[in-house]
């Protein structure tokens, strides 16, 4: 296009406004200021997590927003965008579904099987649906455990230096349903209030019909532990070595008023952060693919 013809495409005249019978496009007009406002205020609290910019470009530094950090202080959890590249989680998700081939030899150890008895993968072996502390195993996790970007979130939201408490990687199985109940990290971990923060990295989508954590906000404040009851999960969760199945820990069900969840729906490498107290679960599988998480604790380093 010569240079005359730019000109020409550039001086075409653009309609102000488009309108259809349900929707008009136009450019902000003076004296729009308090309807848009009231609109934004309106529909805040569902888009800000879509909007909020969170990553500074270049070397992994990531500047938490003050809504960000004052999210985590009141509601006791708080979502990153992007916290990891698509290319990261793809490697690890890449490793999680070779570990459920059965490709690696790791010590049984590190595994948390579907029943022996019952389920087994194409090639005869066990079925894993949790990875613990594979970040001691193999590089492609440790590259994410302590990953720049995810430290650097911690020490925003624990305020001081930190290290890494343990991590998980989480195989949501697309023939379970898999679902997860109201907890609390520390009944497990008893670490003491304020020092301790999880976080639970999407390497998939997941969403209300796969796997979307949902959390309980506020449920941190009083950093009281609630006494939780012993459960067998549905399929059951069982040692690796010993073939038992063995029992997780649960908010007692009954006494838990549901209306005030929130439920996280993420793209993979967005990633939550909640504190040890706050009650967190998430919803079954349903969307008929494999769905994998990472979880990475930190805690405050001395
Ligand atoms: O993915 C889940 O089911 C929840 C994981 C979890 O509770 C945790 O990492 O503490």
């Amino acid at each position: 296009m010569s240079v005359d013809n730019l000109m020409d495409a550039l001086l075409l005249d653009f309609p102000e406004s488009f309108e259809s019978d349900r929707l008009t496009i136009r450019a902000p007009r003076p004296g729009d200021g308090a309807e848009i406002n009231a609109a934004v205020r309106e529909t805040f609290d569902d888009l800000k997590v879509w909007l909020i910019p969170t990553r500074i470009i270049g070397g992994g530094d990531m500047q938490l927003t003050g809504e960000q950090l004052e999210r985590y202080k009141t509601d006791g959890y708080t979502v990153v965008r992007g916290l990891i590249s698509p290319e990261e989680g793809r490697r690890v998700r890449s490793r999680l579904m070779d570990l459920l081939s059965g490709n690696h030899d790791w010590p049984d150890t590190h595994f948390q099987v579907l029943n022996p008895s019952k389920f087994r993968n194409n090639e005869g072996g066990v079925v894993p649906i949790g990875v613990q502390r594979p970040a001691m195993r193999e590089g492609v996790f440790k590259e994410i455990a302590d990953h720049p970007s995810l430290q650097n979130v911690m020490e925003q939201l624990l305020g001081g230096p930190v290290k890494r408490f343990t991590d998980q990687a989480l195989i949501k199985h697309r023939a379970i349903s898999g679902q997860s109940f109201f907890h609390q990290d520390s009944f497990y971990w008893h670490l003491a209030p304020e020092q301790g923060c999880n976080s639970w990295i999407s390497l998939d989508e997941v969403g209300v019909d796969g796997c979307a954590l949902a959390i309980m906000p506020g449920t941190h404040q009083s950093w009281t532990l609630i006494e939780h009851e012993g459960y067998y999960d549905d399929p059951s969760f069982h040692n690796a070595r010993s073939g038992e199945a063995f029992k997780r820990w649960r908010i007692p069900v009954a006494e838990i008023d549901f209306s005030g969840e929130v439920l996280l729906p993420m793209l993979p490498g967005d990633a939550a952060f909640f504190t040890n107290y706050t009650w967190h679960r998430s919803e079954p599988n349903n969307s008929g693919v494999h769905k994998c998480a990472y979880a990475i604790a930190y805690q405050l380093h001395g």
